[in-house]
């Protein structure tokens, strides 16, 4: 299986991308995005410090790229998913483009692994159900037609997101 569940710390993480849920801003904050900043050093504020002086930050739904820093890892993607609130906004759609976009860029940049946490479901209060289903069926449809990407890992932070990604996998093979 190329899909897969762990759980963890994604900084720890030694691999092509690691993705990073963060805000529209791109100059950091709390939960994975405040985690990704301290492990990784001043080397990734910098660089989100020149895609927002090129282009004004990130939108809901898309993705950038930068370096690493001090991460094990070779690229951050960062993402910006959408804020939860009720349904109503298109969230789903909104987060679904987080994952199509940061896969995008896995294969713009030649990367063959890449591992997602579990974006909006933190902070930005995303049901965590509908969250996973959503991010295990949307990389799922884009490796169909992206079959040069090996490896994709979920890494969730606690139980619940653990146990949820992990049934919508086991829902692929059936
Ligand atoms: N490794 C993996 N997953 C983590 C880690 C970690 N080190 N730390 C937290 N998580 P959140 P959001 C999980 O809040 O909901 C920031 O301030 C966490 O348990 O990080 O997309 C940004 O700047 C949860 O399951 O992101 C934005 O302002 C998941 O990562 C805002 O939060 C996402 O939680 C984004 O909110």
């Amino acid at each position: 299986m190329k899909l897969k569940v762990e759980k963890g710390d994604i900084t720890t993480f030694k691999i092509d991308a690691i993705v990073n849920a963060a805000n529209t801003s791109l100059l950091g904050g709390g939960g994975v995005d405040g985690a990704i900043h301290r492990a990784g050093g001043p080397e990734i504020l910098n660089s989100c410090k020149k895609i927002v002086a090129e282009q004004g930050g990130c939108k809901v739904g898309e993705a950038v790229i930068t370096s690493a820093g001090k991460l094990p890892s070779k690229y951050v993607i960062h993402t910006v998913g959408p804020v939860w609130n009720g349904g109503t906004n298109d969230e789903a759609q909104k987060l679904a483009n987080c994952y199509i976009n940061s896969l995008k860029l896995v294969i713009e940049n030649n990367c063959k692994s890449i591992a997602f946490p579990n974006i909006s479901t933190g902070i930005y209060h995303f049901p965590k159900e509908k969250a996973a289903e959503i991010a295990v069926e949307t990389v799922n449809d884009f490796l169909q037609d992206h079959k040069n990407i090996e490896e994709v890992i979920f890494v969730c932070f606690d139980d619940e997101n653990f146990d949820l990604t992990n049934n919508e996998l086991k829902k692929l093979d059936q």
